[in-house]
């Protein structure tokens, strides 16, 4: 049997950066001196073929454009290619993964994310075992088939599914975490994959890549003392279409009267508000507590147990995809790609 072929997309981030010796920051360098950092791809059983951003970023400044260029980076060499390893910044990869879970519809090859927390140049750095093992996982295969067939994130021997995972760490090397969905594979002596909890793709169906993105979103945070200037005033944004509301515990938010009016009003003005809890574990349950029995009442959609980055990506996917307004919330309830648990 012929090896697996895998494209390594490089994007940016830490991963590939060098210390600016005038300034002592940290800027992106060339991809090809990546690959000269790490001699030991080569021993890897696959063919290894790259691509790379011309200017590559650090994932502040990621955004749907530059998701739209990794998708169809994707949709070129998806026939071409096993598997797709994506290189990126750590800061923003949980954000960019549950985008393309989304945007990636009967996806049948891994597309794996990976960074580091330091460079790849550096001594102690945790490059090279997030790279070559992402590379291995990604090349998992059962017969002729990838054994994953989704959008995941591997960092520091964790592999977890892509619009499940946050960032939880700024300074760790154990980085990310995904509190409601188990891990799909662990690293260790052996390479241990969670058959159970892998999505499995249809194969009778083809991919397609959707790239129309609405950025017309806002993420607002509860907080004790929001006001009601405030928070009408984020409401009212012109040209908003869809706000992720981080409520409390398992979906609370104040039952002051001017709170539900303003929501109300912004429900009635089209405006879609999804429910996600500012706890990193656990579920929106609208209706368990007074302060959520309103919000549920009013037509808010409930996130269940989303991640803010899934939660986010997907407002901004389905804004894209021409949805009708009624059904809008029972489609967003629903898991498309495994962001959320019925
Ligand atoms: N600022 C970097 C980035 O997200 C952080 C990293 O990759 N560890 O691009």
């Amino acid at each position: 049997m012929s090896k697996p072929t895998v494209l390594l997309i490089y994007t940016g981030g830490t991963i590939g950066m060098m210390k600016d010796f005038a300034t002592g920051a940290l800027k992106a360098f060339d991809f090809d001196q990546l690959l000269d950092k790490i001699p030991e791809l080569h021993l890897l059983d696959c063919e290894i073929a790259t691509y790379s951003f011309e200017t590559p970023i650090d994932s502040s400044n990621m955004n749907p454009q530059q998701w739209i260029r990794i998708a169809a980076v994707i949709e070129e060499n998806y026939e071409k290619y096993d598997a797709f390893v994506v290189l990126h910044g750590s800061d923003t990869m949980s954000y960019s993964a549950s985008a393309l879970s989304f945007m990636l519809e009967n996806l049948s090859k891994p597309v794996i994310f990976t960074g580091s927390q330091l460079p790849i140049g550096d001594l102690r750095t945790d490059a090279k075992e997030n790279l070559i093992t992402a590379i291995q996982v990604a090349t998992l295969r059962e017969g002729d088939s990838s054994i994953l067939q989704e959008v995941a994130l591997y960092f520091e021997y964790k592999l977890y599914r892509g619009n499940r995972s946050s960032k939880i760490n700024a300074e760790h090397f154990n980085a990310f975490a995904s509190p409601n969905y188990p891990c799909l594979a662990e690293s260790g002596v052996h390479l241990k994959v969670g058959n159970e909890f892998l999505l499995k793709a249809d194969k009778t169906q083809s991919l397609i890549v959707r790239t129309s993105i609405n950025e017309d979103v806002a993420i607002i945070k509860l907080f004790p003392g929001i006001n009601e200037t405030i928070f009408a005033g984020m409401v009212s944004i012109p040209g908003l279409k869809g706000v992720v509301l981080e409520t409390y515990g398992s979906g609370n938010a104040p039952t002051e009267r001017w709170f539900t009016d303003t929501l109300k009003d912004a429900i009635s003005r089209g405006i879609h508000i999804v429910n996600v809890t500012q706890c990193s574990g656990g579920s929106v349950n609208m209706g368990q507590y007074e302060t959520s029995t309103m919000l549920k009442e009013l037509g808010v959609i409930s996130g269940k147990d989303i991640t803010t980055e899934a939660a986010i990506t997907k407002l901004m996917y389905l804004l894209g995809q021409q949805i009708p307004a009624a059904d809008f919330k029972d489609i967003f309830e629903t898991p498309l790609r495994g962001e959320l648990t019925k």
